[in-house]
Parts: structure tokens; C-alpha cells; sequence
């Protein structure tokens, strides 16, 4: 008989820079899209979760907004969402990007200071293929001479390359501890919010300037008809009259198009057929409207 190792168990924040490729990650753990991704910073605007599961461990990953000098009251939410998943994490994924070099941005850096030794961090340098091989080694150097980080790793999300790696690292700082989910489920959250997110990243890939930071999307409606189909009803927010004209397009052509590509994504995450409904509201200055927030959702706890 073998000893078995011991189950570990635990959350795992992953923070850093709007765009280093946070979402992208979850996404590569997971294998499956369950967080938003554009070229554009500032995409996720919440937490969120993805449970990976083996034989002998849970990691729950905490997708989270890329930090920054919040401008608006959305974005003091957001920031109250990786502040949240910071003191949930067990183990704390410190994301950079490898085009930026050494050097960490002040609101990443404020956060490091406040975590100081109290949690595991890792730091994790990713699009390594978008770099010159050769300057990767000086880049983790500099961060290990910090002393700060238990490890210093880099990867590709977007390849997938050294992510096996990751986990085994982030796996042997995790606690002992039995899994606090089940095994055979990767996410937490209900479909409406993926709906809503798919229906987001299309506004963000296809629209440009202000319009994809004016923009929330509110499921109104979401239920199941007779013969199947899920009825999908939302809202598509918008700050001014003008940003509605663009949404929609001449003969509703761009909103259409939103449309289709939104619900493509949501039924082959769903697995099943959608009707989706499209309205586009104005709500002006949502972003600094405290109800307005607390509605769509963006109010973290
Ligand atoms: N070359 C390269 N690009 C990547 C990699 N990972 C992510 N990207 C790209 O970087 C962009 C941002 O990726 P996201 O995953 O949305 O970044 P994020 O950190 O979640 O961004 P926010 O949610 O805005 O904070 C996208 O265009 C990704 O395709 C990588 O390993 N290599
Ligand atoms: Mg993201």
C-alpha cells in the first residue's frame, strides 16, 4: 500500500495590469472560455471563478479586473473585485506581460506592498512568445532578486505553453485541504452572467473609442420555452442617445450582428439552442450611478 498524498485545496487569485492576459489564463486552465477576452484593457469587470479539479487537488481560480487608478464609481467596483479575491486567495498569481520588461505598474505594486508576506506569490510573466527568448532570463532575474516571489514562471496562455508548470507550482502552495466544490463542475456562476459577458465581448471586439467602456448589458429575461430553446432578453446600456445610433446601425445592422456572434458563443457554452433578444437602452452616466451599478450587477460585496 502507498501513502497517498494529501488533497489540497484552495482559492487562486490572479491579478495584475489590465491586458496582461488574466482572463486568458483562466481560460487556458480551464480549457473552456469561461471569462471574456478582447485586445482591449479593462474587459473584465468582475470576479470571476473557474474550479480545476484533479485526482489530487482543487485550485479555484479567481479571474479578476486588471487594476488601475479607478476614474469612474464602475471602476472603484472593479477594483473592490480584485481586493476581494486578494484577501480570499490562498495563493496569490501576480500576472505581468513580458513586452513590459521588469517592471510592475504602481497600483500592482501597492498591492504587493499591503499583501507583504502574508500570502504565497508567484509571478508569473506572460506572452513570453511575444518576446526575444534571450530577454527573458534577465526579466526573471530582476524578479527574483526582489525576494518577494516564491517562484517566477513564464508562460504563453494564449499557446498554452508552460501552464502545466504554473499548476504544479500553485499546487504545492495550496493548503491540505478537501475540495469545497464539486469535482465535476468548472464554474460557479449562473448562465445568465455568461449571457451577459459573451454579449459584452462582442460589443468590445466590434465597436470603438468610448463605446465598449459606456456599454452593460442587463439580462432582463432568461428562460426556457416550449421546444426547448432558451429565451435570452437584455439590455444593452449605453451613457448617451448618440451611442445608441452607433449600437444599433443603420437598419439595426451592427446590433444584428452582435446578435448572431453573441449567441453563437452562448449556446456552444450552454449547449443549447438560444433566442436571443437585443434591446439598446440609455442610462446616462451609469458608471458613477450607484443604483445603476447595484442593478446591472457590478456592486462587489
Ligand atoms: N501574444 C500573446 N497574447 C496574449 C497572451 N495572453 C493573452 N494575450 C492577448 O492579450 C489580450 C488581453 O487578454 P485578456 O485575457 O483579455 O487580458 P486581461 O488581463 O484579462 O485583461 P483585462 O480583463 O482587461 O484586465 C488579448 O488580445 C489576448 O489574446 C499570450 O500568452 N501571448
Ligand atoms: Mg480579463
Amino acid at each position: 500500500m502507498t501513502d497517498a498524498k494529501p488533497y489540497r485545496c484552495g482559492y487562486v487569485a490572479i491579478v495584475g495590469e489590465p491586458n496582461v492576459g488574466k482572463s486568458t489564463l483562466l481560460n487556458a486552465v480551464l480549457n473552456e472560455k469561461l471569462s471574456i477576452v478582447t485586445r482591449k484593457p479593462q474587459t473584465t469587470r468582475q470576479r470571476v471563478l473557474g474550479i480545476y479539479s484533479t485526482d489530487a487537488a482543487q485550485m479555484i481560480f479567481l479571474d479578476t479586473p486588471g487594476l488601475i487608478s479607478p476614474k469612474y464609481r464602475l471602476h472603484e467596483e472593479m477594483l473592490r473585485h480584485a481586493d476581494a479575491a486578494l484577501a480570499d486567495a490562498d495563493v496569490v498569481v501576480v500576472l505581468t506581460d513580458a513586452l513590459r520588461g521588469a517592471s510592475l505598474a504602481p497600483e500592482v505594486e501597492q498591492r504587493l506592498a499591503s499583501i507583504g508576506t502574508a500570502k504565497p506569490l508567484l509571478l508569473v510573466i506572460n506572452k513570453a512568445d511575444a518576446v526575444y527568448k534571450p530577454t527573458l532570463l534577465p526579466m526573471m532575474d530582476a524578479f527574483i532578486k526582489r525576494g518577494t516571489f516564491r517562484e517566477v514562471i513564464p508562460i504563453s496562455a494564449l499557446k498554452k505553453v508552460n501552464v502545466d508548470d504554473l499548476l504544479r507550482s500553485v499546487e504545492a502552495m495550496l493548503p491540505e485541504h478537501p475540495p469545497l466544490y464539486p469535482t465535476d463542475i468548472i464554474s460557479e456562476q449562473p448562465e445568465r452572467f455568461f449571457a451577459a459577458e459573451f454579449i459584452r465581448e462582442k460589443i468590445f471586439q466590434q465597436f470603438r473609442e468610448e463605446i465598449p467602456y459606456s456599454t452593460a448589458v442587463d439580462i432582463r429575461d432568461y428562460r426556457e420555452e416550449e421546444g426547448k430553446k432558451i429565451l435570452i432578453n437584455a439590455d444593452i446600456v449605453v451613457e448617451r442617445e448618440s451611442q445608441k445610433g452607433i449600437l444599433i446601425g443603420s437598419g439595426g445592422a451592427h446590433l444584428k450582428r452582435v446578435g448572431t456572434d453573441a449567441r453563437r458563443d452562448i449556446e456552444r457554452f450552454i449547449e443549447r439552442p438560444v433566442f436571443l433578444e437585443l434591446h439598446v437602452k440609455v442610462r446616462e452616466h451609469w458608471r458613477d450611478d450607484d443604483h445603476a451599478l447595484k442593478a446591472l450587477g457590478y456592486r462587489a460585496e
